[in-house]
C-alpha cells in the first residue's frame, strides 16, 4: 500500500503531456476532463466502501447492523453513487454534442495510414491539407469524419473525444480550442501495420480563414 501511495505521483505524470485528456484546452475537452474526474471519484468511493466490507468479513467476528451495512451502504449508497456518475455522464454528453448553430465546419478524411483535411478559404474554395487540420481558436468547429478504407478514430484529447472514421458514412465530432496553437492528434483505432503513424495535428488560428499561402504558422 506505502509502494502504490509512493508512486502515485509517478502514475500522475504519464497522464501529463501533448495526448493528455486531463490537460484540456478547450471547453469541450473540459467537461470530458471534469467527467473523467468525477468517475474516478465515485470509482474511489466505491472500492473503498468494498475494501472496507472486506476486511469486516475477514477480520474478526463483531456485531453490526446488517440494515446499515447491505441496504443503506451496499445497496442505497451504492446507487446514490452510481446513479450521481451516471447522470453526470448523460449531462456532459448531451452537452458536447454537436448543433445546428454558427459552427465551422472542417473535413476529416482518413485512410490507410494519414488524415486529409479540407476546409475553406475566404473565397469560399475547398483548401486540403494532409496531416494539418486548421481551424479557428475560440470558435465550435464541427470535424466531418469519414474514412476511404478501415475503420480508423479522430482524436485530439486536449480538443475533444473521439470520433469512429468508418467507411460508406460520415460522423460528425464537435472541436473547440480556447486560444490559438497546435494541439496533438492521432488515430485511435488500430488500422493495420501504419496505424502508429497517423499522427497529426490540428492548427488552432487567431484569424479565420487562415492565410496559407505565406506561412501556415501564422500563430
Ligand atoms: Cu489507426
Amino acid at each position: 500500500m506505502k509502494r502504490l501511495v509512493l508512486s502515485a505521483p509517478l502514475l500522475l505524470a504519464a497522464c501529463d503531456g501533448p495526448l493528455s485528456t486531463l490537460q484540456p484546452s478547450g471547453s469541450i475537452a473540459g467537461q470530458i476532463a471534469w467527467l473523467w474526474w468525477v468517475m474516478l471519484g465515485g470509482a474511489v468511493v466505491l472500492t473503498v466502501l468494498v475494501l472496507v466490507l472486506l476486511a469486516m468479513a475477514f477480520g474478526r467476528p463483531r456485531d453490526v447492523d446488517g440494515r446499515v451495512w447491505t441496504h443503506r451502504l451496499g445497496l442505497w449508497f451504492s446507487l446514490v453513487i452510481l446513479s450521481a456518475t451516471l447522470g453526470a455522464g448523460l449531462w456532459v454528453g448531451e452537452r458536447i454534442l454537436p448543433r445546428d448553430d454558427d459552427a465551422v465546419v472542417v473535413e476529416a478524411h482518413a485512410v490507410q495510414w494519414g488524415w486529409r483535411f479540407t476546409h475553406e478559404d475566404a473565397a469560399g474554395n475547398r483548401v486540403e491539407t494532409d496531416d494539418l487540420l486548421h481551424i479557428p481558436a475560440a470558435t465550435p468547429v464541427d470535424v466531418l469524419v469519414t474514412s476511404e478504407d478501415v475503420i480508423h478514430s479522430f482524436w485530439v484529447p486536449q480538443l475533444a473525444g473521439k470520433m469512429d472514421a468508418i467507411p460508406g458514412r460520415t460522423n460528425r465530432i464537435r472541436i473547440e480550442a480556447d486560444s490559438p496553437g497546435t494541439y496533438a492528434g492521432l488515430c485511435a483505432e488500430f488500422c493495420g501495420s501504419g496505424h502508429a503513424r497517423m499522427r497529426f495535428d490540428v492548427q488552432a488560428h487567431a484569424d479565420w480563414p487562415p492565410d496559407l499561402s505565406e506561412d501556415s504558422a501564422d500563430e
